[in-house]
């Protein structure tokens, strides 16, 4: 008889179950993010093959005074939010220039994670007290229509680190037009993109020495094993990376180093696979100026400038509506 469990209804069992009885199959990225997940993605930003966080570091810290006079001053004040915070690592470069001016804004950071908002709130207290910070928990899509009913100050909207890139291009751009939906005259979003560039660099990024990312793919594995009782054999699949130097896509998969079955009892699913049958499981894109620009235009946004680090691996665009 068919399970019916709460595990079975949820949305990340429905998924599974869609993804792999697919062909080819395919599982979604967001799932790679619970607590182990989010501490391996912690790592991974600090390897020295993950170039992303570097780069969008030097851009922040090199253009804090132009971005501080995008933003506002002490007579303008705003509200800075950030799309996914995490740690906040990035952002304290900002947080503790603004601090340091006559300006008059507050943090508003966005996590799903009630714990990564209490830990960054206690770290900002700590750091940089006189930063005024309200933190929203929530997904993207529910704190965008929070963000959208507040009107009392100017919104600046933050969403680093390039994870725009984990959509596909029409993804992507419906996402812009709801950012754009939220905005009023006057209102910014601030956003990393990470540029298309030798492609050895890239593959290096998504499939280091040491096999961070390799754990952060094959979690969604584990996660599947232990949420809904799946006997995944991580050893049995390859992490593999690929990246097209063309559309700028990296993919991530994995491969079944065998033919295999796996059974998944909360779905009540078996799952057969052929000796090198993939799991596509997340896209990195990686963009050129042109596409940023297209992609801004038909989302109904306007380019009112870029930054970029010395090498251009990276840029942010400051966009308007
Ligand atoms: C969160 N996101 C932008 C990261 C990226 O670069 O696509 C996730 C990641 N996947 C593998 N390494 C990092």
């Amino acid at each position: 008889m068919q399970k019916d469990t709460s595990t079975q209804k949820s949305t990340f069992g429905k998924e599974v179950h869609e993804g792999l009885t697919a062909y080819p199959k395919y599982l979604s990225s967001k799932y790679f993010y619970d607590e182990t997940g989010d501490q391996l993605f912690q790592d991974i930003m600090a390897m020295p093959e993950y170039y992303l966080t570097n780069a969008e570091y030097a851009i922040l810290d090199e253009h804090k005074e132009s971005l501080a006079s995008y933003f506002g001053d002490a007579k303008n004040p705003f509200s800075l939010y950030e799309l996914g915070a995490g740690d906040g690592k990035k952002t304290k470069i900002l947080l503790r220039y603004f601090s340091e001016k006559p300006m008059d804004f507050d943090y508003r950071p966005i996590d799903i994670s009630q714990n990564a908002l209490e830990s960054l709130e206690q770290s900002i207290h700590h750091e940089l007290p006189k930063v005024v910070i309200n933190p929203i928990q929530g997904t993207y899509f529910e704190t965008l229509t929070t963000i959208g009913q507040e009107t009392a100050r100017k919104k600046v909207i933050l969403f680093l680190g390039s994870n725009i890139g984990n959509l596909l291009h029409p993804q992507a751009i419906e996402f812009l037009k709801k950012l754009k939906a939220v905005l009023r005259e006057g209102d910014l979003i601030f956003m990393g993109f990470d540029q298309k560039k030798h492609p050895q660099t890239i593959l290096n990024a998504y499939n280091d020495a040491a096999g961070i990312t390799e754990a952060f793919n094959k979690n969604i594995l584990t996660r599947i094993n232990r949420e809904l009782e799946g006997d995944f054999k991580l050893d049995k699949f390859l992490h593999w990376e690929v990246y097209d130097p063309e559309t700028g896509t990296a993919k991530s998969f994995l491969v079944a180093k065998e033919p295999q079955q796996v059974s998944i009892a909360g779905l009540n699913l078996k799952i057969t696979f052929d000796a090198w049958e993939t799991i596509h499981t997340e896209i990195s894109q990686k963009y050129d100026d042109r596409v940023v620009h297209w992609m801004a235009k038909e989302a109904g946004l306007q380019v009112l400038d870029q930054f970029s680090d010395q090498n251009k691996t990276y840029q942010n665009y400051l966009f308007k509506r």
